[in-house]
């Protein structure tokens, strides 16, 4: 399926990280660094205690300085550059910025990314890096309170990468969707486009999730050991 694609869309979640080290959402009982992720991520949350959330931020921050990318992240590089430019999308969940590192170009990054900061105040917006923060960091340009430049719950998604995703959807033939547990939307939703558009679906996971029973072929497994041998099965 994945040889015979003419056009290939990626959609991965936090599972494609773990083998870096990094923990997934829901792996640990949906707490994380001791906080509910529905409790800090969001903008209730950042409205009444700014400085918890970014102390969840920041630890996550200073996480990504000792992760690299894992052969999953690896293999999806190499996978693009079978493609001809603009025949293959990366659509991730993930704000950890681990596909860039192991060199994916077309990268969707649906949810944002916690190295950038973006201001409360004037919208300045740019890439900290993981340096560490304070827990209240202020715009350098306008004084305003900063913010991880992510999509919070009950957030829009930045509609311009959002109508990329779906585009990108639509126009492939085949969607490998890679360790999510598929119940992020409009996220999970792409899942549904690419039902809808006859698509071959295939699903990189350690366990069954909502995703499963639209897949037309179900790699049960660790996405860092499946997603290389996906790629040497492919004709050279
Ligand atoms: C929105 C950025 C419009 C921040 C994130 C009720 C029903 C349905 C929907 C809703 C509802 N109530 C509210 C909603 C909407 C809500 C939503 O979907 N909630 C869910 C929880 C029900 N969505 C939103 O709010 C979105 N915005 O809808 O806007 C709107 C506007 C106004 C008012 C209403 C609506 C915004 C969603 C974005 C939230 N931001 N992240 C941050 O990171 O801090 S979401 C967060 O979850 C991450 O992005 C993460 O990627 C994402 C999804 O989680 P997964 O990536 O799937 O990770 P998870 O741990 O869940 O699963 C890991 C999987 O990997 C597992 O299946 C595991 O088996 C597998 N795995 C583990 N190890 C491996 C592996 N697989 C392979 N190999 C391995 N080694
Ligand atoms: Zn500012």
């Amino acid at each position: 399926m994945v040889g015979a694609a003419r056009r290939l869309a990626v959609l991965t979640g936090a599972g494609i990280s773990a083998e870096s080290g990094i923990a997934t959402f829901r792996g640990a009982g949906g707490l994380w660094e001791g906080y509910r992720v529905e409790d800090v991520a969001t903008p209730r949350a950042f409205q009444r205690d700014p400085a918890l959330v970014w102390r969840f931020y920041n630890l996550r921050r200073a996480n990504l300085a000792s992760v690299a990318p894992n052969p999953g992240h690896h293999a999806l590089a190499m996978l693009e550059r079978r493609f001809p430019p603009g025949n293959f999308t990366l659509i991730t969940q993930n704000v950890d910025g681990l596909h860039q590192a192991a060199g994916s170009r077309n990268v969707l990054e649906i949810h944002g990314a916690i190295r950038r900061v973006r201001c409360t105040g004037c919208g300045l917006n740019e890439d900290r890096g993981t340096a560490p923060l304070p827990d209240l960091p202020k715009c350098e340009r306008c004084g305003a309170l900063l913010r991880p430049d992510v999509v919070w719950f009950e957030e829009m998604l930045p509609a311009d990468v959002w109508r990329r995703a779906d585009e990108a959807v639509r126009a492939s033939n085949c969607l490998l969707v890679v360790g999510t547990s598929a119940v992020v939307y409009p996220a999970a939703g792409l899942i549904d486009v690419a039902r809808a558009g006859g698509s071959d679906i295939i699903e990189v996971n350690l366990e069954t999730t909502p995703a499963s029973c639209h897949a037309d072929v179900i790699l049960r497994g660790p996405s860092g050991q499946l997603l290389p041998r996906l790629l040497d099965l492919l004709p050279s």
